[in-house]
């Protein structure tokens, strides 16, 4: 083993050392166990053999075998072309926002590793499908714009359900895409969380996101605050990467009983964007329900008032949001969002393949080729097959110009109601929701404030109250948490505040924070908090990284049961997701990757019937070695 170590180190390997390499280089005698990892990975597959992958639980398991998601044609050993990152890097951030403004071509972010199956499939998708993929993006896609690809709920989820670390997906995704614009979507003061964190937190989340492989970053804030996201848009700009400020679009500004999200409004906030410094703006219409005259009118107005070129991102939930997106570009918006035809539509973005076909050949041609196009997108219909209990199949619905749902909560909220017996109340929800943001002051909902709209909504349905019953004062209610707390204003305030009556009946006596909760909020100790998460894992303060430390800060609990987890079972990321998701069959066999280069082959053989102990015994081949584990069935 130490001979192992010697010979694949990088300094040894590029005859970088001396004869006091030994000396000097104590990572030499550090000899991982790859017995101990496959041996987890073998609890694992006993585990769901037996007691069934928990993320399974209630869900329909389509038929096995699934097939491999085919992979597109085209040699890997190619040189990868040069792509919008070399052009950041090449022109600088200046240089290349005068670039994005004076080129015809249309600019086109695909979301499909992010807000795509964030908002068809609850965020479920793993990393090891993107991985797959990646580097075939690299040399098919380089007039790829950019890749969402991270934040948003991503973080969480990859952590929470799939046990995988949300920093390893991007490091590994920086590595396969170096020439792509890597993008992420932040919420400013909530960072990749719910809740508001202190100042130095997202600056410090910001910093480890930037240093580790984002090169664009999206910042919106749920209530169209400015003073809200100028924390988190001045860490962006302190990284040296790219900005791109996001006003939320609400309503129509067409509506005259809509007038507060008039023309005007989203002028106003534009300006404002520009002035706190932003490269980029972004309109981010999260539900879905910018029309395509509104799109026009919005865009063109804009460009007149504002410097910045614009990017447009839409769901297409309605059914017509091709329209919008058609319609941004002829008023000249410069880069729009699609996904991959297979994970395109419904909730998600438009298909980014028919926007690409709608645009051939004229002056706002993509560039991009659409047989390689197709290729992607056939292998992201293959993988989206493996995903089929989380993928809520429903039809576009015009209802979401009354609901104003975004995408990534519609599905996951009709689950929630479905799971809670209330699928056939779906249209009471639905009402709810619009009734709960009238009473609230007709607000922008997007994560975090969404979700409290959405817990009162469902709330109501439960408990079969009306509206007036919620807005009467002599009806005790125990409101929801998370309403309590936006009342409060710890998710900021809408630039009209929330209506006095509401708020006071709500927070029953308590008063508002005045202001910019960040202001309030003390700076987390960072050192002291490494010191606690390191002996809370048990471990040297000087090995637990910024990363870790940064994921501690955003989700306390999910991170340790995720630490947890993988101590039990190592990274259960390198598995196929088939195998992850519903284990293996008798007789599979499966490959497992656990480092580069170092591969494990699994297969199950057989499963005794349970002793009386309870425990079943579940018989493996490792590596041609027979094992054998024994897995106490749950009750
Ligand atoms: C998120 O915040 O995750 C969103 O996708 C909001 O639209
Ligand atoms: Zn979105």
């Amino acid at each position: 083993l130490f001979l192992q170590n010697v010979i694949t180190h990088p300094c040894f390997n590029q005859g970088n050392y001396t004869t006091r390499f030994i000396d000097t280089t104590p990572e030499l005698f550090v000899f991982d166990k790859p017995q101990d990892r496959a041996t987890k990975l073998l609890e694992f597959f006993g585990e769901v053999a037996v007691n069934g992958n928990p993320e399974m639980k209630g869900r329909e398991i389509p038929k096995l075998p699934l097939s491999i998601p085919t992979l597109p044609d085209c040699k890997l050993n190619t040189a990868i072309p040069e792509g919008s990152r070399d052009r950041l890097q090449k022109l600088g951030v200046q240089g290349f926002i005068e670039w994005m403004k004076s080129t015809p071509q249309t600019l086109i972010t695909d979301t499909s590793m992010r807000d795509a199956h964030q908002s068809l499939f609850a965020t479920r998708m793993r990393s090891y499908d993107m991985l797959a993929i990646a580097p075939y993006y690299a040399r098919m896609l380089p007039e790829l714009f950019s890749l969402e690809c991270w934040g948003g709920a991503t973080f969480d989820t990859a952590m929470r359900f799939l046990k995988e670390d949300p920093w390893e997906r991007l490091i590994q995704l920086r590595k396969a895409v170096p020439n792509i614009l890597l993008q992420m979507l932040l919420r400013s003061s909530n960072a990749v969380g719910y809740t508001n964190y202190a100042d130095n937190v997202v600056r410090f989340f910001v910093k480890q996101a930037a240093e580790n492989g984002i090169d664009l970053f999206r910042v919106f804030d749920s209530l169209n605050w400015v003073d809200n996201m100028r924390v988190a848009i001045d860490a962006v700009l302190d990284s040296g990467k790219l900005c791109e400020g996001a006003i939320c679009y609400t309503g129509d500004i067409f509506d005259p009983k809509r007038a507060k999200y008039s023309l005007n409004y989203y002028v106003k906030l534009a300006k404002q964007l520009e002035k706190s410094g932003v490269h980029i703006l972004g309109i981010k219409d999260m539900s879905g329900v910018c029309r395509p005259e509104a799109a026009k009118t919005l865009v063109k107005a804009l460009k007149e008032e504002v410097g910045m070129p614009i990017h447009f991102h839409t769901h297409d939930t309605s059914g017509i949001s091709a329209a919008s997106v058609l319609a941004a570009l002829d008023a000249g918006c410069d880069a729009v969002d699609g996904a991959m035809d297979a994970l395109s539509g419904m909730t998600s973005q438009p298909n980014l393949g028919s926007i690409v076909a709608a645009l051939e050949h004229t002056s706002r041609d993509t560039g991009l080729n659409r047989e390689s196009l197709l290729q992607i997108s056939n292998y992201w219909e293959g993988v989206r097959a493996l995903y089929k209990p989380f993928d809520v199949n429903i039809a576009g619905t015009s209802d979401v110009y009354n609901h104003e749902m975004p995408g990534g909560q519609y599905t996951n909220l009709r689950e929630q109601a479905r799971a809670m017996g209330l699928a056939e109340r779906w249209p009471e929800v639905s009402k709810a929701y619009r009734d709960v943001n009238t009473l609230f002051g007709d607000i922008v909902k997007v994560t975090p404030t969404s979700k409290v709209v959405g817990d009162l909504a469902i709330y109501m349905v439960v408990n079969n109250l009306t509206i007036e019953d919620v807005a009467n004062p002599d009806y005790e209610i125990d409101f929801p948490a998370s309403v309590v707390s936006m009342m409060k204003g710890e998710l900021g305030f809408p630039p009209d505040g929330f209506p006095a009556a509401i708020q006071a009946r709500i927070l029953k006596g308590e008063q508002p924070i005045k202001g910019r909760v960040g202001a309030f909020l003390p700076a987390v100790d960072l050192e002291q908090t490494r010191a606690e998460l390191a002996k809370l894992l048990n471990k040297d303060i000087a090995t637990v990284d910024d990363k870790e430390l940064a994921a501690y800060l955003m989700y306390p609990k999910v991170y340790l049961d995720y630490q947890g987890y993988v101590e039990k079972y190592s990274d259960v990321s390198k598995i196929p997701t088939a195998n992850f998701f519903y284990g293996l069959q008798n007789q599979e066999e499966v490959n497992i990757e656990i480092e580069k280069g170092k591969v494990i082959v699994i297969s199950r053989t057989g499963r005794a019937e349970n002793d009386d102990s309870g425990l079943a015994k579940v018989f493996f081949e490792m590596n041609g070695q027979p094992r054998t584990i024994d897995v106490p069935e749950a009750g």
